[in-house]
């Protein structure tokens, strides 16, 4: 070996150590806190907040699994947030019968008037929102907001969502019901080291008191 060459390859070993790092998920991660708030300042509930993250699948592992029950005439969880391709159960524990549907283009469906949990889950399989609704109860309404990232979660009544991000320059969207449709999430670029780190989004919506619209 000469010299020369000797030099190359030991300069190289930190980058390929670096680049293993990432290929196999082992990128240190950290804990992520993002306050929402609405226009006005207010802490904002039930804000879908997700990151994308270079290099993670867009889609849901095989078999991936989530469920919106109906429970006293109205959608259990109203505000949902799934990755793109899981199954999702639409069990009615009322002792009515429901009829669920969405005219959503990113999946349409009608589960017709039914009792108990339909057979067959419905597969979200493209990113974006879906509307709910029930043609027998014109108050139920739910969302399901699906996303091409593992990295998810939804804030709690202060406004404040936590998530374990690894290291590196991302995307930080954040969604919420009471945006104007057509639903776009928000979205901010968010960079992590492996410190805890602290971020703030503002979105353009009058927080109520339920939550949702
Ligand atoms: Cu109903």
């Amino acid at each position: 070996m000469t010299p020369l060459l000797r030099s190359r390859v030991v300069a190289c070993l930190p980058a390929l150590a670096l680049s293993l790092g990432s290929l196999t998920g082992i990128a240190q991660a950290a804990p992520l806190t993002v306050s929402v708030a609405d226009a006005d300042g207010k802490p904002l509930a039930q804000a879908v907040v997700y990151v994308m993250v270079h290099g993670t699948k867009a889609l849901a592992e095989a078999g991936t699994t989530g469920q919106i029950g109906q429970r006293e005439r109205q959608f259990t969880p109203q505000v949902n947030v799934i990755q793109t391709g899981t199954a999702v159960s639409f069990p009615n524990f009322d002792t009515v019968r429901h009829h669920v549907y969405s005219f959503s283009p990113i999946q349409k469906f009608e589960l017709k008037l039914y009792a108990g949990t339909p057979a067959a889950p419905v597969v979200f399989d493209k990113p974006g929102t879906a509307v709910l609704g029930c043609n027998i109860h014109d108050r139920m309404n739910a969302w399901v907001h699906v996303v091409d990232t593992p990295l998810f979660t939804k804030t709690d009544a202060t406004g404040k969502a936590l998530l374990e991000v690894p290291a590196g320059d991302h995307k930080l969207r954040t969604w919420h019901p009471l945006l104007p449709e057509p639903a776009l999430p928000v979205e901010q670029a968010l960079h992590m080291n492996a410190a805890a780190t602290q971020a703030a989004v503002k979105l353009p919506v009058h927080a109520t008191a339920s939550g949702t619209p």
